[in-house]
């Protein structure tokens, strides 16, 4: 096959995954769990060519620079795993509203990697698909897996990929405080953190207690410890990159607004937690019965959408291809 297209979703973190051991490998510092959306999908096709180069098509528009490097880099990658020479052609759309801060590089390495590897003629099983993401962007890992995601860390390429962990049903709010671009990357940021912060030892150990306990609190399907170990980590996970040297803050005054009224609304009986990634917008997890109470108890701070449990990363038929608007579906 010389051509395949994959659908993938973005993921949020419950317990977050901020720091690397190994930046050529991508193993992360600590393990984490997210949770797989179904919405804002990234679909992806990749065909082979007989072209000289890859190149790379997003929304259309073909991209260059770092973004078209870190895509041919984690093609040399497939290639390698294939035993593969040829180029490829990659076009890309996002569902994600464009500047909505929700277009994920998960979704994105999702996707590339189940395409990619396809087209390259791999059938690559779950773990290893998920250990093929993790090598484009480490939280890409986890969108391979619907659901709840638990990223093992590992200690090395075989041992670092993400897997299902059972747990109750929820769903989360997203509420967009802001659409501007982030001043300083996930990437630049976890390293900046690691060279600087007086914190990062703590927030090493303490992060993997925190996911033995959220996946004890998964198991025991209890909604109240997952959302204050979700909300707890979220806020100390800001708290370590504030303290990088020069600091960095993601959160907006509105962001903490959120934070505070999401924590009114539980004295007011809507059970709701809050988090955030490296950015200023809030992901609010919620019991299935509440969540549209709590969508419009938020909306009055931005665009807040109900987001529920999504797939794993998924092939998809030609007519669904090109139902996604890919110019290059397959034929
Ligand atoms: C997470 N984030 O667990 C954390 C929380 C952002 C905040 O994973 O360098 O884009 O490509 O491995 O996966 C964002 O980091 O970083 C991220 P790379 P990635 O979702």
């Amino acid at each position: 096959m010389t051509t395949a297209a994959a659908r993938a979703f973005p993921n949020i973190a419950l317990v977050k995954y901020w720091g690397k051991r190994d930046e050529d490998l991508i193993l992360p510092v600590a393990g984490s769990l997210s949770l797989t959306l179904d919405a804002f999908a990234t679909t992806t096709t990749v065909t082979l060519t007989d072209e000289g180069q890859d190149s790379f098509r997003l929304g259309g528009d073909e991209v260059a620079g770092e973004a078209a490097h870190r895509v041919t880099r984690f093609l040399d990658h497939v290639r390698d795993l294939a035993g593969a020479s040829a180029h490829a052609v990659v076009d890309s759309t996002n569902e994600a509203p464009t500047g909505a801060g929700l277009a994920s590089s998960a979704a994105g390495f999702a996707a590339l990697a189940l395409a990619a590897s396809r087209a390259y003629g791999l059938k690559l099983d779950a773990p290893s698909l998920s250990r093929l993401a993790r090598r484009g962007s480490g939280s890409a890992a986890r969108s391979i897996i619907p659901g709840i995601a638990q990223w093992h860390a590992g200690h090395d390429d075989a041992s670092s990929f993400a897997e299902a962990v059972d747990a109750p049903d929820m769903r989360m709010v997203i509420v967009t405080v802001s659409t501007a671009q982030k001043a300083v990357s996930s990437r630049e940021a976890m390293r900046r953190t690691a060279a600087t912060s007086p914190y990062y030892p703590a927030w090493i150990s303490s992060t993997e207690e925190s996911l033995a306990q959220m996946v004890d609190a998964c198991a025991a399907s209890d909604f109240t410890r997952i959302g204050e170990i979700t909300e707890s980590h979220a806020l100390r996970m800001h708290a370590l990159i504030q303290s990088c040297e020069p600091p960095i803050r993601y959160l907006a005054p509105q962001s903490i607004a959120i934070f505070d009224a999401v924590q009114a609304l539980r004295g007011e009986g809507l059970e709701a937690y809050a988090t955030a990634d490296a950015g200023p917008n809030i992901a609010v997890i919620v019991r299935p019965e509440q969540a549209e109470d709590l969508r419009d108890a938020l909306a009055e701070f931005g665009p807040a959408r109900l987001v529920g449990p999504g797939a794993g990363a998924a092939l998809l038929t030609d007519a669904e291809a090109a139902r996604a608007g890919l110019s290059e579906a397959p034929a």
